[in-house]
C-alpha cells in the first residue's frame, strides 16, 4: 500500500450493461492513496443498472451514447481531470488492488506509459483456450508488423500520464476494440521502450456476461493491425466528447 502519493489519478471504466459487476470493481479500487482519485465511468447507453450502481457508489458517470469500447476511450481520454489515467474493464477482471503500486512505478520510475500484460499470470479460468489462441496470434502479429515486442497486445489495463495525448500522433483513431492494440503501438512508437513499458500482472475470470463476439472482434483486430502498418486506417469520429454528451460532474446526467 502506498502513502499519500502527490498525483491525481483518474481510473477510468468503459461500461456497456456491467450491472453484474460493476459494483464489486469500484469497490476494489483503493482509496486514499494519492492526492485526487476521480473514478470516472464511460457508459456507452447501458440499458441496465450499471450508471445507477457507479452514481450510488460516488463514481463520475459520463455518458457517451456513441457505440465502441474505443469510442468510449477516445471520449474518456479528454474529459478525465486526473494527470495519470488508468484503465481497466468494469468486469473484475484486472487486479484494481495494484493501480496504487502501478502508479508508483510510472511515477518513481519516471515513465509515460505502463501497459499490464495478463498472458503471463492469468489465474485459471480467465481466458478461454479460444481467446488464448487469439490473443496470442494477435500479440504475434503485432511483434511481426511492428517490432515493438509487446506480450499482450490485447490487454485493457493501462497506467499512463494524460499529457502523452498533447502530440497528436499519440491519439488513437479506432472507436473498437483495435484501440487497445493501436495505443500500445502508439506509446512504444513515439514514447520509446525506455518511457512505454509492460508488466505482467494477474488476470481473473469475468463477472457477468461479455459482449464480445470471439471472432468478429478477433477479425477486426487482425485487419486493424494490417491497415494501421500500411497506413490505410481511417478516423471515423473525432476525438473528445460530442457536445451532446452529458456527464454527472457538471450535472447533466440524468441517470
Ligand atoms: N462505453 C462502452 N463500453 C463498452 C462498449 N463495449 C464494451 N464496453 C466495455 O468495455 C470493457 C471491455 O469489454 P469486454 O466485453 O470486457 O471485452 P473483453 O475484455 O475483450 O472480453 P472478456 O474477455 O469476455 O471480458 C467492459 O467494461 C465493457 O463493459 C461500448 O460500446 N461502449
Ligand atoms: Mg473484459
Amino acid at each position: 500500500m502506498v502513502e499519500g502519493l502527490p498525483v491525481s489519478v483518474t481510473v477510468m471504466l468503459p461500461t456497456r450493461n456491467e450491472e453484474e459487476a460493476i459494483g464489486a470493481t469500484l469497490d476494489a479500487i483503493p482509496q486514499g492513496w494519492c492526492d485526487n482519485l476521480e473514478v470516472l465511468i464511460v457508459d456507452g447507453s447501458s440499458t441496465d443498472k450499471t450508471r445507477a450502481i457507479a452514481l450510488e457508489r460516488g463514481a463520475r458517470v459520463h455518458l457517451e451514447p456513441r457505440r465502441g469500447y474505443g469510442r468510449a476511450y477516445r471520449t474518456g481520454f479528454v474529459v478525465a481531470s486526473g494527470d495519470i489515467i488508468v484503465t481497466m474493464d468494469a468486469d473484475c477482471t484486472y487486479p484494481a488492488e495494484l493501480i496504487p503500486d502501478l502508479v508508483r512505478m510510472l511515477v518513481e520510475q519516471d515513465l509515460d506509459f505502463i501497459t499490464c500484460d495478463r498472458l503471463s499470470m492469468a489465474e485459471e479460468g480467465a481466458m478461454s483456450g479460444l481467446h488464448g489462441f487469439g490473443n496470442w496470434m494477435l500479440s504475434f502479429t503485432a511483434r511481426l508488423l511492428f517490432g515493438y515486442g509487446i506480450k499482450d497486445s490485447q490487454s485493457g489495463m493501462w497506467v499512463f500520464r494524460k499529457r502523452i495525448f498533447e502530440n497528436e500522433a499519440m491519439r488513437p483513431t479506432n472507436d473498437g476494440m483495435p484501440l487497445s492494440e493501436e495505443i500500445k503501438i502508439l506509446a512504444r512508437r513515439h514514447l520509446g521502450r525506455h518511457k512505454a513499458i509492460e508488466v505482467s500482472v494477474p488476470y481473473r475470470p469475468r463477472v457477468g456476461e461479455a459482449e464480445i463476439h470471439t471472432w468478429g472482434d478477433g477479425w477486426k483486430n487482425l485487419r486493424f493491425l494490417y491497415a494501421r502498418r500500411f497506413g490505410l486506417h481511417r478516423t471515423h469520429t473525432a476525438w473528445g466528447p460530442s457536445d451532446a454528451n452529458t456527464d454527472s460532474a457538471d450535472g447533466t446526467l440524468n441517470a
